[in-house]
């Protein structure tokens, strides 16, 4: 369940092992350091790499957290219950605590009616009438009546995981200020009252291998960003507070988790400190990406006493045995459909008034591209109509021999200016380009502001 007294860490939408594991690392350092309250999330699915590494490690994925936009589970009052068929007086007793109302919930679980300020006005109305032509009935007997007949049995019912912000204006509305809050199976959850739609509490979040807002989970300007913690070009969204921001030049958000793990003082168990390494080793290339730096070599050498000591799941590993395992766990053009390729690890960006995406995927030898080189076309043309894009680039990166080759949907004469050769085969050759934020992406950038 989410909640806004928790914290979200939480990485790029389309994670990769990095986006991942720096949740998680950084999640655990704050609860482990400060005993915040701190949850770790993902804006979307598991790529194959990281679901391999979290199954060796046996360790859960982060909490599925696709956008921030508060629930009605957010605002739900857990209000005591009474049955149809209980007193006036029981709900009476309820609905004088919570300040007006009370929920009369079937046995079965499902909301029978509420007990509000007008249906009790109504009610007694009815009995009493509007010229107090029986005032001599006496409260004792009314409040023995079943509540039953007191209640409004036509209040509005939003399940706790639909997002208040869709169905604000139907509340804002209604003549009522108060709603049933119910599960998937339309079970009470409980009550929620209008000016808390209104208001409704803000999730804390902090952003981590990521900083801008087209990269993030969905809704983030209706949540409180608390913190940045990244290794990518700047785009960060504005903010009304100060806040902490790290960006470094390092080869992965992992290393800087790595690196205020240390600085506590503490050292990460096991499992956690081998979905580091991964994380890593996956956006270095086993640090040789050219954007590798002492500090990821450093951070790599301490990730690899904490993750391999025995008994541990990596026991018995080397950090280039490992690496290998993992880069091979993530490559390959055969084991999934050409669109899961193009979309499973696709930024988006816009320069020069033209948007665009640069999608990466890995092989082991770039002999299996022309095989599905078609297919993986098809693919980036349908994510390009499909999000209104100019173009799209597909990164295949050989990530033994350290190079890539281009897949382009358009030749637009901006991007001819390309230092990458074209190939009989319509594929540009990029000879040693395996970073797309390092080396290719600015490399477009140039091409289109140019
Ligand atoms: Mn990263």
């Amino acid at each position: 369940m989410i909640k806004s007294t928790d914290t979200y860490v939480i990485g790029h939408i389309n994670p990769d092992t990095d986006a991942i594991a720096s949740a998680m690392g950084y999640a655990w350092l704050l609860r482990e350091r400060d005993n915040a309250s701190v949850i770790a999330a993902r804006a979307g699915h598991l790529n194959p790499q990281t679901t391999w590494v979290l199954e060796q490690l046996e360790m859960e994925p982060p909490q599925y957290l696709p956008d921030a936009s508060p629930r009605f589970a957010e605002i739900a009052h857990r209000y005591d219950t009474a049955t149809p068929d209980a007193p006036l007086r029981d709900v009476w007793a309820i609905a004088s605590i919570t300040g007006g109302v009370a929920p009369v919930v079937n046995p079965d679980g499902t909301p029978y009616g509420l007990i509000t300020v007008i249906s009790l006005f109504n009610f007694l109305k009815e009995k009493v009438g509007a010229h107090t032509r029986n005032e001599e009935t006496r409260i004792k007997d009314i409040m023995d009546i079943p509540c039953a007949e007191a209640c409004d049995t036509a209040v509005p019912q939003f399940q706790a995981k639909t997002r208040i912000r869709d169905v604000l204006s139907r509340i804002l509305y209604e003549e009522r200020s108060e709603f049933w809050v119910v599960d998937e199976d339309g079970r009470y959850q409980g009550v929620c009252r209008q000016r808390d739609a209104l208001n409704p509490p803000r999730l804390n979040i902090i952003m981590v291998d990521h900083n801008e807002p087209a990269q993030a989970l969905g809704a983030l300007n209706e949540a409180n960003l608390i913190e940045i913690l990244d290794h990518h070009r700047l785009g960060n969204p504005p903010t009304n507070a100060p806040i902490r921001f790290t960006v470094d030049i390092v080869g992965s958000t992992c290393t800087l988790v790595c690196e205020h793990i240390a600085e506590a003082g503490l050292s990460a168990p096991p499992p956690l400190a081998g979905l580091l390494l991964a994380g890593l080793l996956s956006d270095t290339l086993i640090l040789t990406s050219p954007t590798t730096t002492p500090r990821d070599h450093k951070a790599a050498e301490r990730l690899r006493r904490w993750a391999f000591v025995g008994g541990a799941p990596l026991a018995g590993e080397t950090v280039q045995s490992f690496g290998e395992k993992l880069l091979q766990a993530g490559a390959g053009l055969s084991s999934r459909t050409p669109d899961e390729i193009v979309s499973a690890d696709v930024k988006l960006y816009e320069a020069g008034g033209l948007k665009f995406g640069v999608g990466q995927v890995e092989v082991t030898s770039l002999n299996e591209l022309a095989e599905h080189q078609q297919a993986l076309m098809q693919g980036l043309i349908h994510l390009r109509d499909s999000k209104g894009l100019d173009f799209m680039v597909l990164m295949v990166t050989d990530v033994v021999r350290k190079t890539s080759r281009l897949l382009l949907t358009d030749r637009l004469p901006q991007l001819d200016q390309l230092p990458y050769p074209p190939l009989e085969d319509g594929t540009l050759r990029a000879e040693g380009v395996v970073s797309r934020k390092k080396q290719l992406l600015p490399t477009i950038l140039g091409a289109l502001s140019g």
